[in-house]
Parts: C-alpha cells; sequence; structure tokens
C-alpha cells in the first residue's frame, strides 16, 4: 500500500482559511474551558493562593456550568478542525536538515497538543456521565494535562500566527491561496463549513445545558440527570451505594461535634429544636449539572459555638459512609463561619430524603457539589 501524500487530499475544504476559522472559536472554548478548570481546581484546594470566596452563592455554579459547556461545544470543533488539517500529516518532509529538525519539532509539539486535547475532551466527556472507565485519579491527571494543553495550543499559536493572519485576512474561499494542489470544490463552501461546525457546537451545547440551565431542561435531550429527583434536585450517590442506610436511619443517630477536649453529640431531634435558617444554595456537581433548592437547618457556627469553638477554624466533615473518597471533606474557616452555611435537615419545607443526606447534610455558598457531604455524623474542628 502507499502512503498518500498531502495532494491526494483534493478537497479544497481542507484549507488553512477554515482551520484558522475554526480554530479561532476552538481556542476560545479552551481558554474558557483552562480559565474556569483553574477556578475548579482552587475550589477544591482547602488552602488556595487565593482563599476562595463564599460569593457570589451562584459562582462555582456559573463557572463549572462554562467549563463542560466550553468542553462540550469544543468536541464538535476539534473533529472538523482535525479533518481540514489531516492531510498535514502526510506532507513530505523537508531535505535540509535545519528545516527538517524545524519541522518536527512543530509536528511533535502538534502532536502533543492534539493528544491532550482529545485526551481533556474524552475524559471530560465521560466524567459529565459520571462514567469514570480509567484506573487513575480523573481530576489529578485532568489538572495536570490541562497545562499541557494550553501551553502547546499558545506555542501553537505562535508558530502558526503568520498563516493564521493570512488566513484570517485572505478570501476563505480562494484555494488557489491557501491550497493550491486541492481542486475539488467540496459538497459545501468553505464558508458553510464554518457555519456548519459552529452550528454542530450550538446544538451540542444546547443538548446538554439544560443540567445547569433550568429554561433549557425542555430541548437538552441530552442532558444528564436535570430536575429529577426529590425536590426538583438530582441525586449524585444513593444512601443505598454509599452504604449508610441503616446508619442513616437508626434511632442512635447522633451528630458529633468536636473542638479540643470539647465534644457534644446532638440527636436529630436536638438538632431541630435549635434555631433554624432557610437558605436558598445550588448543588452545582463538578459533573456539570446543578440546581437550586430552598435548604433549611441549623447554622454550622451555631453549631460550633456550642462546643466554644474559635472563628476562622477548619473544620473536618465526616460523613456517615464508611469508605469512598467523598466521606470526608475540609470546610475552611471562612465557609464554616458563613452565615449561609448550614448544616441542613430539610429540603423544600420537607425533611431531607435519605438519598439528599437524612439525617443531615452540609450545603455551603459558592462551592463544588462534591464538597457538600452528605449523611454527616461528625464535625471536628482543626486545631
Ligand atoms: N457522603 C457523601 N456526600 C456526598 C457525596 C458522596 O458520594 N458521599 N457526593 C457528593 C457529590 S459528587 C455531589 S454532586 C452532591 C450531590 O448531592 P445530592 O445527591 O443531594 O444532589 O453530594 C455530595 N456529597
Ligand atoms: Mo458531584
Amino acid at each position: 500500500m502507499r502512503i498518500p501524500s498531502d495532494r491526494d487530499f483534493t478537497s479544497t475544504l481542507r484549507s488553512p482559511a477554515v482551520a484558522a476559522r475554526v480554530g479561532v472559536w476552538l481556542g476560545i472554548c479552551f481558554g474558557l474551558a483552562f480559565v474556569t478548570g483553574l477556578i475548579s481546581h482552587e475550589a477544591y484546594v482547602v488552602h488556595p493562593v487565593i482563599p476562595f470566596p463564599a460569593r457570589p452563592t451562584w459562582g462555582y455554579r456559573v463557572t463549572q456550568g462554562l467549563h463542560v459547556l466550553s468542553g462540550t461545544a469544543a468536541i464538535p470543533l476539534l473533529l472538523v478542525k482535525l479533518w481540514t488539517v489531516f492531510p498535514k500529516l502526510f506532507a513530505r518532509p523537508p531535505q535540509r536538515l535545519r528545516q527538517l529538525a524545524v519541522d518536527g519539532l512543530e509536528r511533535a509539539s502538534i502532536a502533543v497538543l492534539v493528544a491532550a486535547a482529545v485526551f481533556q475532551l474524552t475524559t471530560g466527556l465521560l466524567n459529565t456521565t459520571q462514567w469514570y472507565p480509567w484506573g487513575f485519579h480523573f481530576r489529578a491527571t485532568h489538572y495536570a494535562v490541562a497545562w499541557v494543553a494550553i501551553g502547546a495550543l499558545v506555542l501553537h499559536i505562535a508558530v502558526k500566527l503568520p498563516v493564521i493572519r493570512a488566513a484570517l485576512g485572505g478570501d476563505i474561499e480562494d484555494s488557489a491561496q491557501d491550497r493550491p494542489t486541492a481542486t475539488i470544490a467540496g459538497p459545501l463552501t468553505r464558508r458553510a463549513l464554518v457555519r456548519s461546525a459552529l452550528l454542530a457546537s450550538g446544538v451540542a451545547v444546547l443538548a446538554t445545558a439544560g443540567s445547569t440551565v433550568p429554561a433549557l431542561r425542555k430541548v437538552s435531550v441530552l442532558g444528564v440527570r436535570s430536575g429529577g429527583g426529590p425536590a426538583g434536585i438530582p441525586i449524585n450517590k444513593s444512601a443505598k451505594a454509599a452504604d449508610v442506610v441503616a446508619t442513616a436511619l437508626s434511632p442512635d443517630y447522633r451528630l458529633v461535634i468536636a473542638y479540643d477536649a470539647h465534644e457534644m453529640s446532638l440527636s436529630r431531634a436536638d438538632l431541630e429544636r435549635l434555631e433554624q435558617h432557610t437558605v436558598e444554595l445550588p448543588i452545582a456537581c463538578v459533573e456539570g449539572w446543578s440546581a437550586s433548592g430552598h435548604w433549611t437547618g441549623v447554622r454550622v457556627r451555631d453549631l460550633l459555638d456550642l462546643v466554644g469553638a474559635p472563628a476562622g477554624r477548619d473544620l473536618r466533615v465526616e460523613s456517615l459512609q464508611p469508605r469512598g473518597p467523598f466521606r470526608a471533606t475540609t470546610l475552611p474557616g471562612h465557609f464554616a463561619d458563613d452565615p449561609l452555611t448550614l448544616l441542613a435537615l430539610r429540603l423544600g419545607g420537607e425533611p431531607l430524603a435519605i438519598d439528599h443526606g437524612y439525617p443531615c447534610r452540609l450545603i455551603a455558598p459558592d462551592r463544588p457539589g462534591v464538597l457538600q457531604t452528605k449523611w454527616v455524623g461528625r464535625l471536628e474542628v482543626i486545631t
């Protein structure tokens, strides 16, 4: 079998003019996904460089929604872009040694970029469906590869800047200018191809955005877990899956609050007798869905006062869940002291469903869903 050369790809659609235009949108999506991804990373770390703010309460909901949607929008764009530049893979390498070295380096950097981009979009997409068919730690890997992808992207843009400028400045349909060897007109114009790529990207966004934008629920046929679940809030992990049904429903349930040698234990009825507050806050899952609810319960700060804990201390929040990575989380001091941070007993006026964290669950403003611990059994002030 003969290896094809770039001349064998005769469609005029495969061109720098299309690649540059699709590339601009792809660059915007990657930039947005990168920045919002960094924000999400900051939200996870207990003590980031800049303390993660507790306001606006919907901040994380918006940034993480944008993160997942910009990644989703990038998928059709990346496919079209790879298709348009595919012939370059078969371009003959230059003869002169110096040029060969430069060409080789450029190809290597593009290989890194493509691999990192495909990896990010694939793992991200599977993550939105809550499917983790791999052995590595998703968050750490997705974060590390994001730096590789953005670094390779910046390098790629810098190297290609002259080509990009020429392509964007010229007539999009003029193949004599940018790919004289391509002679066969495609089934649609180049302009129509760019528009179709953007349309596909828009459809992908609309098909999934309902997971986080309530107004789009009806059109988002692929929206995962939108609007379902008790009180209109989806269930992430059920009580059965977390193996907490017996302990959560046990009459012996007690919430233990600990600060140094001070310890206190409260039954759910004791918690109900404390001053109740109602807040409207979202659960914003890293996987892209989010939903707002009216939560009623006791302020975490009021509970800390019961054991005489000073302000500003980080709090370890432990679940009744016997195992799993999310059974315990650390709540930074300024979140623990926030008047909107509750140990919620009710959602939408009704007692919490067991799958939403009965007897009580943490709900704090501007916080990733994964850190809103359910079935809380112990609050321990970190000293
Ligand atoms: N103990 C415990 N709490 C947990 C989880 C968990 O697996 N175990 N999942 C978290 C995740 S990933 C999310 S998005 C929210 C979802 O809350 P919900 O199921 O009430 O909507 O709960 C969080 N709290
Ligand atoms: Mo989540």
